[in-house]
């Protein structure tokens, strides 16, 4: 029996205005590792007919509060259930103060005021400025604030919060106090401190308009020398948001502070945004391309909140992908411009169909703008990010690229400084652009991936050529029933020697047919008819682009080989191989089960590569990408019942059968796309290190290849981070004599350095080499893993546990034990990341019965603990339901 009261859960449809609001907040904060003391004075004025006062706050021991200079005391105050206070009959406006100590130390949550490394960092959003101090801690409550911080000078020589500095000077008992004011109302949950021994790497930026902004990065000692990238990615957002939309910054500074313990990435705390190491530090020698693309990314990501978020916010978090949907959507094409629009385009709908696929099709499937939550952490998903995204790219696709950027003009000049609503931005959009979207917001309220049907028909008698789209959308939870959705189908229609033909729909003039357009389908099942095409059967190339984050379906393998080797449109190119090589895996697996010979390559799937090779060089960076087979996991998602080791040996065999087919064209990439200047991180280096590392890999696999003396090699030379790594990576995977020694080498080269020792837990929960279980389980009780640490807990459990199936669905069940005793351990230490980590048990649907039954055996046993947060407890709870 579990001994957990059901938490309550919040309904969008309850949402009512605020019934007091706060017009100014003054903060005094005098830092104390166990004692902090916050006091707050608010001025504050009724907003409704309410007469008492309610304020939200968690883990704070009040020491004192008054209203209006008088003190207040029970019966009129009064201690609510989960922390909070409420005061009877409150005047119209008033100002209240509080004073209230809390244990930075002593919170390891990581959502409040707490510390790592012996500094002090925040993080508020969602709901943590409530154990900060007493506060009606929504986001439709905007006030301005001033912070004054109080610290020993000697350990917290920096002080910062939000705004422009204010006013600093010394204090008796060697301490310190610092003043920051900002301008601009923001909700609690963009507030934030930083105090410490931090040093700053400093630089500047003059706006368009003249503005000088003072930039700084914020690290530990020793770390300065890994913040150019993240300056350089800065600038360049800032000149981007420029010049893409006409935004500029509007504070004379902008700080970042890089911290080791952080729940997610980072965060846009107004004016001082606070990033995970992770998304901050970067040398050659110690990060990856791809740390260094997810530094440009998230940089970008959060200086872009700062008006999609920050000076717009949301009025509830129901409504949290208008900021994080829309702010994803402005990252991905700032990074597009930045590299190879089309790499980066199909390296992202490769995540989104990864991450946000499987959680539409699973227990926690929520549409993009969530009905109900438990806990709103719960729902920073991939669903509310990257289906959001891919919504406002639909609608800019839509109505077009210059209505969109009148809608955001419209959108930010209506709600400059509110609190708003998903619907709030549609509307700006619609009226920008006179296009109904009444429709299309569907998207934001049905939960579930479509799945889009093509069939089509050809008549060579008098050209005419039907193509039939129908979609469909599977029941979620709660959402049985689904409407069609419109569904922009970017295409075009190659003839038989590859070439576009001209697209002219039925009663169209001849004169003006394009090679390529957008379809719309919006019901449930429209014909299309395309005319004038004489004899030259189409194979019709859909979804270029990915012009709608649906599954299509319907095309054949000859379709697809054809596409995969013909198509213009990158995308579609890409897409094509993928889903052939995904056809023909399903078919193996379907005979291995069978109990048939082993895997043979498929010469469909050999032309397809071959082609990729051929063109390799060309561009390297697509044919990275090309040159990589579905992962397990999507494979798995493609079947009814998922069968992890068939999956695992089929793929692991085609990977052989490819290396040992082209081992003497890797074994030339390797060698011609060596790197010889210094290293560089521009998409074309990167492209080139992406190719000769997959070509690695790949060479490692043929039998009586040299591929592991070439990864010995490549990592005893260490020229850079992305090349070690790739080369470690191999040999993790084999059962080469050099393994041990290269893993303890780099284990001794950077036990140091955090961030490079997760790579080293990642690389080994990662590996498939058959002891990879006990592995982990050792490496769970090795002295570097830090339960505390969320870094590590991802690098080891989170990456076992997400990505690497065959072990983790282990036939004994081990894996599901183990996941589960993390679990348990950790949400009393990090209940955010805990939560986090359960969703790997909620898949039991799609495996077999015998895995089903010990997946939900370890939901129960972690439902069953008693005092399970709740964020644990929804998700645990929502991942069993039947
Ligand atoms: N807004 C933050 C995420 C906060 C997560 C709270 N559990 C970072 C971002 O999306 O930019
Ligand atoms: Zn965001």
């Amino acid at each position: 029996m579990s001994t957990n009261a059901t938490p309550a859960t919040i309904h969008r449809q309850d949402y009512r205005p605020p019934a007091f609001l706060v017009d100014s907040v003054e903060l005094h904060v005098a830092l104390h590792p166990t004692a902090t003391r916050v006091r707050a004075r608010l001025a504050m004025r009724r907003n409704g007919d309410a007469r008492d006062l309610e304020l939200d706050g968690e883990a704070l021991t009040l020491i004192e509060a008054s209203l209006d200079g008088a003190p207040l005391a029970a019966p009129r105050m009064e201690h609510l259930p989960g922390g909070g206070l409420r005061i009877a009959d409150a005047p119209d406006a008033f100002v209240l103060e509080t004073l209230v100590e809390i244990s930075p130390e002593a919170n390891t949550e990581l959502s409040g005021l707490y510390l790592s490394g012996g500094n002090y960092f925040t993080q508020c959003e969602a709901e943590g400025f409530r154990r900060i101090t007493f506060f009606p801690d929504r986001p439709d409550v905007m006030a301005r604030y001033t912070v004054t911080i109080e610290a020993d000078k000697a350990t917290c020589p920096v002080l910062l919060s939000n705004g422009n500095p204010a006013g600093a000077g010394d204090l008796p008992g060697d301490r310190h106090w610092a003043r920051w004011e900002d301008p601009h109302p923001k909700p609690s949950y963009l507030f934030a401190l930083v105090a410490g021994d931090l040093v700053a790497v400093r630089d500047h930026f003059t706006t368009r308009s003249g503005r000088q902004v003072a930039l700084a990065i914020y690290v530990r000692q020793g770390d300065e020398d890994g913040c150019g990238h993240a300056m350089d990615s800065l600038k360049a957002a800032m000149a981007w948001d420029e010049t893409e939309y006409g935004l500029e910054y509007d504070l004379d500074v902008f700080n970042i502070a890089a911290v080791s313990d952080f729940n997610m990435g980072a965060m846009e705390n107004k004016g001082l945004n606070i990033f995970n190491t992770k998304y901050i530090l970067a040398r050659p020698d110690t990060a990856t391309d791809g740390d260094y693309e997810g530094i440009e990314t998230v940089v970008a990501h959060e200086y872009f909140h700062n008006w999609t978020g920050n000076r717009v916010t949301c009025r509830d978090w129901f409504q949290l992908s208008l900021k994080e949907g829309l702010t994803v959507f402005r990252d991905q094409h700032f990074s597009e411009h930045m590299g190879s629009a089309a790499v980066k385009r199909l390296a992202n709908v490769r995540r989104l169909r990864a991450a946000q696929f499987p959680e539409d099709a699973g227990p926690m499937a929520h549409p993009v703008r969530p009905d109900s939550y438990v806990e709103i952490n719960n729902f920073y998903t991939a669903t509310v990010y990257q289906k959001g995204s891919e919504v406002v790219r639909m609608m800019r696709e839509l109505i077009g690229h210059e209505n969109f950027r009148k809608g955001m003009d419209l959108y930010i000049a209506r709600h400059d400084n509110q609190a708003v609503t998903i619907e709030d931005f549609v509307s700006a959009m619609q009226d920008a652009s006179g296009v109904d979207l009444s429709r299309f917001s569907r998207w934001y309220a049905q939960a579930g991936t479509p799945e889009l049907r093509v069939e089509d028909d050809f008549d060579a008698s008098t050209g005419r050529y039907t193509l039939t789209l129908s979609q469909t959308t599977p029941p979620t939870p709660g959402q049985p029933e689904k409407q069609p959705v419109p569904i922009p189908v970017a295409m075009g229609l190659l003839g038989p020697d590859g070439v576009a033909l001209p697209l002219r729909l039925q009663g169209e003039d001849a004169a003006e047919a394009p090679e390529e357009r957008m379809l719309l389908l919006e019901e449930a099942r429209q014909d299309f008819v395309f005319e004038g095409l004489g004899n030259r059967r189409p194979t019709p190339s859909l979804l270029r682009g990915f012009s709608a984050p649906v599954k299509l379906t319907g095309l054949e393998l000859p379709a697809l080989g054809f596409l995969a080797a013909q198509d213009s449109d990158p995308f579609v190119r890409w897409d094509s191989g993928q889903q052939y090589a995904v056809a023909e895996m399903l078919r193996l697996i379907g005979a291995h089960r069978a109990g048939g010979a082993a895997p043979a390559l498929p010469e469909g799937l050999a032309t397809i590569f071959a082609a990729v090779l051929d063109r390799a060089e060309a561009d390297p960076a697509f044919a990275a990408e090309a040159l990589a087979l579905p992962s397990e996991d999507f494979v798995a998602n493609q079947m009814p019942v998922a069968d992890p080791e068939a999956i695992h040996l089929v793929r692991q065999a085609l990977r052989r059968e490819i290396g040992a087919r082209f081992a003497p064209r890797f074994a030339g990439l390797h060698d011609a796309l060596q790197d010889t200047g210094p290293y560089r991180i521009d998409g074309a280096s990167i492209g080139r290190r992406a190719l000769r590392n997959a070509a690695l890999s790949y060479l490692a696999q043929a039998p009586g290849s040299d591929g592991l003396p070439r990864a010995r090699a490549q990592f005893a030379a260490g020229a850079n981070m992305t090349d070690v790594l790739a080369a470690l990576r191999v040999l993790a995977d084999s059962d080469d004599p050099a393994r041990e020694d290269a893993l303890a080498a780099f284990h001794a080269s950077w036990r140091h350095d955090p961030l490079v020792l997760d790579k080293w837990f990642m690389l080994q929960a990662t590996s498939s080499r058959a002891d990879t279980l006990a592995q982990v389980q050792a490496l769970a009780l090795h002295p570097d893993f830090d339960i505390r640490n969320p870094n590590r807990v991802r690098a080891l459990v989170g990456a076992f546990a997400a990505s690497n199936p065959v072990h983790f669905h282990a036939a004994s069940g081990e894996g599901y034990r183990f996941l589960a005793e993390m679990v348990i351990a950790l949400d009393p230490v990090n209940s955010q990341v805990a939560a986090r980590m359960v969703s790997p048990l909620g898949d039991w649907k799609r495996q077999s019965p015998e895995r089903a039954a010990m997946m939900r055996a370890e939901l129960e046993r972690i439902l069953a603990r008693p005092n399970l947060s709740k964020g644990t407890f929804e998700k645990v709870s929502k991942s069993l339901a039947e």
